[in-house]
């Protein structure tokens, strides 16, 4: 018999209390009295994850013995902000534990901002894990993330003469209370060394003599579903080094040698790349990708039954491949079935077909990881003989379609041969998986007619599509407490799981007293975030302040400079007397971006923001009634206080460039309204709230392939719009810059001599555009219908219902109770 748990559930304040007290105690060492912040934190946060593992214990329970197929999310990042508020959500604790807090005489909202969030991702693909992981438990899906635990996340961004500095997260070192350590579950991962061919009674088979290993130890976070009991797994991997490691790699027993051999395997997870969409093909990165793939392989395979036949893995897992990065997982999976199990070559192919999917992320080229052939032989010299042996078994089958056709050959190979020989990634995901899908409607269209053409018409019955979603728990019910309440008051609070049912709202657009409240819960909001902004950097939106948002990683194809053009017009134009001040819209323009820091071209576009901040933000000419607000370092803790503020959601990426973007969702749940381009979900948006309801400009994606085939020339634009010159003449004459006239001078010569995604060519239209933003922010009370029937139409964004889609068109793994 169990012995009984010393928690009661439900939870009862006086329980918590206790529970609280016995955690900072006996895991803090300290008592109440002399307990620090950090102590009260660590001691709050370990007793929610005490209440959340009572559930979790119930639901291995229930689930042990069951045969369920599951769901392996492999994915080097999870950008999953705080998890104190999720988890106090999800567990139905926040009541319990604010009495508790009273009763201690502390400052729950204090422990709230103690909180470091475990910035484990880069932007939006590491963002959508997060919500995909809080969907599966709050669905009922069995499932387990793999990842990366980071010592060191994304790096925090400062700001020193507008420019950007990187600082290091180290996000562990005030302890880490939400994670568990499971050493006794370490596996080992190999690396480097040869591969030698051995007779096998008549068969010749191919083995791997690896040359050196590190552990990987498991950090388990729980992933509690909203108010359902049920506890998934976020297992990351951190590596260390074995008690053998290096000996043979240094050739000698020299204690320094060994130890600098230690730091040399920990550094495998030390760092998350901060590059998104340029991959470097670092060695590093690649050590990353396979280390915690090979683990989490095994680490599931673990998990089955001793005598289970391994023909039969499709029907216990898919391995859900999160972009390119895992991708390695394919001729590992392989290699554990053919080498070490010793399945015959075709029947491993055929289960490995089977056990893997794909998602890609992107449309632009060079975000496509390739891997070097000179690399992958040298760390991983028998994944590259499977890689080469799927290939020649490929190009065969290609070669039985359509005859010996060496250009379709040349473009099909998983190999490249220039620059230098190397394996595409994504190739060999689609020829692996059973399913590829883009991430919005859109996306997955070009994906087929644009990035993978060839695959498309070999395997036509793999390409899907799945549009992202984000989870409402954090970005609507956490982030919005007051719309939250107004809409739970308005049609019951099913909708948290059931996002759908905002279309109940549609009636109310009509119904002025509730347009009077939501305009009431978007003023608090902005008085919310004031009191954010204002502590952590000293800044203020203005009063009766149209706020206008463009908040994602900088990237020229996002183009912020586009909405630069648009504030340096506008400044342009009152300074010079063409536009009255009277006439013009108070606004709050509020940026939010890091760049990827070797990425010379954004870190330029960050300074030039700061540099217009500065100057628009003091001329009095303007007399604040337009403001450029930069705080730094924006992440997932900022997000959530920074979107239910907002009026004006920017979306504004060249057509044909953004997959998806999950951030336009979460603007427009929250009430803002899009001002966007025809690109990724921006077009099903659209679709769902409406022509009168979303601010479109701009050229469509086979607009903007006509033009790049008939020759883009910007300076032609330049030459024509008039306003476009002055905007941009302004900035070369070094008004942002002290009167440095060079300081910029990359940025316009950029724009007037290549401008790759065609800021110049969209310029007009986009002010066109924000002409009727103004004209419709006039109309208050219209603007606030337009924004509720957002929130009303917008409930197909939730991640629920694109784990739904990949359940239906890609897993079939049907929830269990
Ligand atoms: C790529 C690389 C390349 C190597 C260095 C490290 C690294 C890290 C991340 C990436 C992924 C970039 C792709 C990405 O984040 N795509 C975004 O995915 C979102 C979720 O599907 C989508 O909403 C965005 O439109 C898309 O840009």
């Amino acid at each position: 018999h169990p012995p009984v748990p010393a928690l009661e559930l439900p939870p009862t304040a006086d329980g918590f209390t206790a529970q609280f007290l016995r955690n900072l105690n006996f895991d803090g060492g300290v008592t109440l009295a002399d307990a620090s912040t950090n102590d009260r934190y660590l001691a709050l946060a370990r007793t929610v994850r005490d209440y959340l593992m009572l559930h979790a214990l119930a639901d291995q329970q229930r689930q042990a013995g069951a045969q369920a197929k599951a769901v392996c999310y492999l994915s080097a990042e999870y950008l999953l902000g705080n998890q104190l508020d999720n988890d106090l959500l999800a567990g139905d604790l926040a009541g319990v534990a604010a009495d508790a807090m009273a009763a201690c005489g502390i400052d729950l909202d204090e422990l709230r901002r103690h909180e470091i969030e475990p910035g484990l991702g880069n932007g939006g693909l590491g963002r959508l894990a997060a919500c995909f992981i809080d969907s599966l438990a709050t669905l009922g899906v069995p499932s387990i993330g793999y990842g990366i635990r980071y010592e060191y996340g994304i790096f925090r961004q400062t700001f020193e003469d507008g420019q950007q500095v990187e600082q290091p997260d180290a996000w562990l070192t005030l302890g880490a209370p939400w994670e568990q350590p499971r050493p006794e579950a370490a596996q080992t991962v190999s690396f480097g060394g040869r591969t030698e061919t051995v007779d096998d009674a008549g068969t010749v088979r191919s083995r791997w003599i690896p040359e050196w290993n590190v552990s990987a130890v498991p950090y388990d976070y729980l992933v509690p579903g909203f108010r359902n009991g049920r506890v998934n797994t976020l297992r990351l991997w951190r590596a260390k080094a074995t008690d053998a490691f290096d000996l043979r790699i240094f050739n000698s027993g020299d204690y320094e040698q060994a130890v600098r051999a230690q730091t040399f395997a920990e550094n495998i997870s030390k760092v998350l790349y901060p590059e998104d969409s340029t991959p470097q093909g670092k060695e590093l990165r690649l050590q990353q990708q396979y280390f915690f793939v090979a683990a989490s392989i095994r680490d599931f395979l673990g998990r089955l039954p001793e005598d289970f036949d391994l023909a039969r893995l499709p029907e216990r897992v898919i391995f859900q491949l999160n972009d390119t990065h895992p991708v390695i997982a394919v001729p590992e999976l392989m290699r554990v079935l053919v080498d070490e199990h010793g399945m015959a070559w075709d029947e491993a192919w055929a289960v490995t077909q089977q056990c893997f999917a794909y998602t890609c992320h992107t449309l632009l080229p060079e975000a496509l990881e390739v891997w070097p052939v000179e690399l992958l032989g040298r760390l991983l010299p028998r994944h590259l003989e499977i890689v080469y042996r799927i290939n020649e078994e490929f190009l065969a089958a290609v070669r039985a379609r359509f005859g010996d056709d060496e250009m379709r050959i040349r473009d099909m190979s998983i190999i490249a041969e220039f620059p230098v020989r190397a394996v595409r990634m994504a190739y060999l995901a689609t020829v692996a998986g059973s399913r590829v899908n883009g991430v919005a409607e859109l996306h997955s269209q070009l994906l087929r007619d644009k990035v993978l053409p060839a695959f498309a018409e070999f395997f036509p019955e793999k390409f899907t599509n799945v549009t992202n979603g984000v989870t409402p728990r954090r970005f609507l019910r956490l982030a919005n407490p007051g719309l939250s309440t107004l809409i739970t008051d308005a049609i019951g609070d099913g909708w948290v799981t059931d996002l759908e049912r905002l279309h109940e709202l549609e009636p109310l657009a009509e119904d002025a007293a509730f347009r009077a409240a939501f305009a009431a819960v978007k003023a608090g909001n902005k008085r919310r975030l004031n009191e954010v902004l204002q502590a952590r950097d000293g800044m203020r939106v203005g009063d009766g302040h149209l706020v206008d948002v463009m908040v994602k990683r900088l990237h020229e194809y996002k183009r912020q400079l586009l909405k630069v053009l648009h504030v340096v017009s506008e400044y342009e134009g009152v300074v010079s007397g063409r536009i009255a001040l009277a006439d013009l819209q108070p606004r709050t323009v509020l940026f939010g971006a890091k760049a990827a820091p070797g990425y010379a071209m954004a870190k330029r576009i960050i300074h030039l923001i700061n540099a217009v901040g500065s100057v628009v933000n003091t001329d009095p000419r303007l007399d604040g009634r337009l403001q450029v607000l930069f705080p730094p370092n924006y992440n997932v803790t900022l997000a959530e206080s920074v979107i239910p503020a907002a009026d004006l959601s920017e979306q504004i990426s060249l057509a044909g460039k953004e997959a998806s973007g999950t951030g336009n969702m979460k603007f427009a749940l929250n009430g803002a309204l899009t001002i966007g381009t025809d690109d990724g979900a921006n077009v099903e948006i659209r679709e769902l709230v409406g022509d009168a309801n979303f601010f479109l400009f701009g050229m469509t994606e086979p607009e903007v392939a006509e033009i790049a085939q008939a020759g883009y020339h910007p300076a032609a634009f330049y030459q024509e719009d008039a306003g476009l010159r002055r905007a941009i003449d302004l900035i070369a004459s070094g008004a942002f810059s002290g009167g440095d006239r060079s300081v910029f001078e990359p940025v316009v010569s950029n724009l007037l001599y290549e401008d790759r995604f065609m800021v110049l060519a969209d310029y007009s239209a986009y002010m066109a555009a924000q002409q009727r933003v103004d004209a419709a922010y006039a109309d208050q009370d219209g603007w606030t219908r337009a924004a509720i029937l957002n929130v009303a139409r917008c409930g197909f964004f939730s991640s629920d219902r694109s784990i739904r889609d990949y359940i239906d068109r890609i897993w079939h793994t049907p929830p269990t109770t």
